[in-house]
């Protein structure tokens, strides 16, 4: 894709510019990740290092996005909606009434990748359904 192009592209959500790298047609509007019923689209993502990748909940359904402890680059803290510390944390705060992990239909999250690698994620009540996801983050390339 030629700048042209991607600029043309870009100008239908200012987050797309932020994501760079997209799967077509999977995600839409200003996210780069959008949730059915019980899954993530798209269920990986590719980005450059140090970019916010934003979940929002297209759906119907409430859901989590809650990063597999460990399941990320050394170095990297853990990551999940809610800010919380392990994965402990937050499965303990969906077991509790107050849910400050949950996404609500219509509601979003963001987190920014800064260290290279592979980060593997879910969502707390539809671990079952497989609802799950990777997030790829790739050095940044140097454009000439
Ligand atoms: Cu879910």
């Amino acid at each position: 894709m030629n700048r042209r192009t991607f600029l043309a592209a870009a100008a239908s959500g200012a987050g797309v510019a932020l994501a760079g790298c997209f799967e077509g047609g999977q995600a839409a509007g200003d996210h780069d990740v959008g949730m059915t019923i019980s899954s993530f689209r798209p269920k990986e993502l590719t980005v450059e290092a140090g970019t916010a990748v934003e979940w929002f909940n297209t759906s119907s359904h409430s859901h989590t996005v809650t990063a597999y402890q460990g399941l990320y680059p050394d170095g990297a803290e853990y990551w999940a909606s809610g800010e919380f510390d392990s994965q402990d944390a937050a499965v303990d705060d969906w077991q509790s009434t107050e849910q400050r992990g949950k996404l609500e239909p219509g509601d979003s999250y963001e987190h920014t990748f800064e260290l290279p690698g592979s980060y593997e994620y879910y969502c707390i009540p539809h671990e079952e359904s497989n609802m799950v996801g990777t997030v790829i983050v790739e050095e940044p390339t140097t454009e000439s």
